[in-house]
């Protein structure tokens, strides 16, 4: 009896410490598809005693969707930059305790106060990265150089589009000289023209292009740097370009939501991802830029000396950032539910 009651006290003391509840020990990542491995999710789960669960989205706006229906239940998100100032506007994220975040010291400063959170109060960067287009060196021939060759017929059928809607009428823009955040209704109206002209070309539109690529299933496509370098693992034939016209660069980020089951847990998995070992693996896996300067001593040395990785400035000055587009949103909206409903 007296054994039992020893053993129910102790089972209340630690409820009440928090200590015995699964729910306070699991940490619920939303990410971007192949951005948070196994290797680092395991390795934080033994290190901190919880358990790590990973969702993945397709794009910025998908994921603003599920975080605007209301509670989630995700404890960290990873929207890219121009997403961050529109989810700060609608009190979508938390402010970042940085007291529980020591290790942001390591971020590189060109990577900080940034247009879309210019006092890191809600985000640091996960990793940096371009637009640009995968081939199959040995089947799309010439080399291309041009957002044309996605319009070429020779190729209908063979290629893959993202899914996502501000990079795909952004290659659209950038094919017709245009800026990739125009809030000109011709412009956009032009860009249309040609994603409907492209569109029975297009085999399927897919943001996770390193796994269609990897599989066979397209031999080129419109994808983001670091998938392309994952799938040339797969198929050392691939090559990776950046249209001479110019393309998107981005700043993916690490963000708590406003409705967080725990806060806390998200800020040391965010000062995990920080340190720079961690960092570095998470650059070897993902095959995108680090924002952390002491990580790329750790990085393998194929991926430091990467141009499609880490472009010359020459390349960069051909880059644009996307950016809010606040009201005209809507239009781009339009444009794309259009394309995606021919
Ligand atoms: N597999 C990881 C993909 C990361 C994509 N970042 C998207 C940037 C959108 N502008």
């Amino acid at each position: 009896m007296l054994k039992r009651r020893i053993l129910c006290a102790l089972f209340i003391i630690l409820t009440a410490a928090g200590c015995g509840g699964a729910e306070q020990k699991q940490l619920n990542v939303f990410a971007w598809a192949n951005y948070v491995s196994d290797e680092i999710r395991s390795a934080f789960e033994k290190e901190f005693g919880v358990r790590v669960v990973v969702d993945t989205f397709a794009s910025n706006e998908d994921l603003l969707t599920k975080l605007q229906s209301g509670a989630s239940g995700y404890d960290i998100v990873m929207p890219s930059d121009f997403m961050v100032g529109i989810m700060v506007k609608q009190n979508l994220l938390a402010e970042l305790d940085r007291a529980n975040i020591p290790n942001f010291k390591n971020i590189s400063p060109q990577f900080l106060g940034k247009y879309y959170d210019p006092g890191n109060l809600y985000s640091i960067p996960y990793t940096w990265g371009t637009a640009g287009i995968a081939y199959d060196s040995t089947k799309v021939k010439p080399p291309p150089d041009s957002w044309s060759v996605l319009w070429e017929e020779g190729y209908g059928g063979s290629f893959s589009m993202l899914d996502d809607q501000r990079e795909v009428i952004g290659a659209a823009l950038k094919l017709l000289g245009y800026s990739v955040n125009t809030t000109n209704p011709e412009e956009l109206a032009a860009a249309k023209q040609v994603l409907i002209k492209q569109k029975p070309l297009v085999k399927l539109y897919r943001s996770e292009a390193d796994e269609i690529l990897s599989s066979g299933d397209v031999d080129m496509a419109h994808c983001w740097s670091g998938d392309a370098f994952r799938a040339a693992d797969n198929r050392p034939n691939l090559r990776y370009v950046i249209p001479k016209e110019g393309s998107t660069q981005f700043i993916d980020t690490v963000c708590i939501p406003a409705s967080a089951p725990h806060k806390e847990l998200a800020e040391k998995f965010i000062d995990y991802l920080l340190r720079p070992e961690v960092n570095a693996k998470i650059t070897n896996f993902t095959k995108y830029g680090t924002c952390v300067s002491a990580a790329k001593d750790y990085v393998s040395e194929k991926l430091r000396a990467e141009p499609g990785i880490y472009p010359s400035e020459e390349v960069l000055s051909r880059m644009e950032s996307l950016i809010d587009l606040k009201d005209f949103t809507v239009q781009y909206n339009r444009v794309w539910e259009e394309i995606k409903a021919r």
